[in-house]
C-alpha cells in the first residue's frame, strides 16, 4: 500500500516484484495520480479513494502526481 496523504506520498514498500499489486490509498479530498516517467503506469486515484495496480514491468520506476507534478517517489520492482 503507498498511501498518498497531504499532498505527498507516503513510503513506497520495499521488495517488490513484477505481478505485485499496488494499493493506492488517496486520503486526501482531491484526485491525484501516480504516473511513472517511463509511462510503464499512469493511474488516477480520485480524492478519497482506493484504487489497485498491477506491477507490469521491472526496474527502477519514478513517479509523480500529473496535477502536483512536486509530489514524487520511486517504486523498484525486482523481476
Ligand atoms: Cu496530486
Amino acid at each position: 500500500m503507498i498511501s498518498i496523504d497531504r499532498m505527498k506520498f507516503d513510503s513506497v514498500p520495499a521488495n517488490l516484484k513484477v505481478g505485485d499489486t499496488i494499493r493506492w490509498v488517496n486520503r486526501d479530498a482531491v484526485p491525484h495520480t501516480a504516473t511513472a516517467r517511463d509511462r510503464s503506469f499512469d493511474i488516477t486515484i480520485p480524492g478519497n479513494s482506493i484504487r489497485e495496480m498491477k506491477i507490469l514491468k521491472k526496474g527502477q520506476h519514478e513517479f509523480f502526481c500529473r496535477f502536483h507534478p512536486a509530489m514524487k517517489g520511486v517504486l523498484s520492482a525486482a523481476p
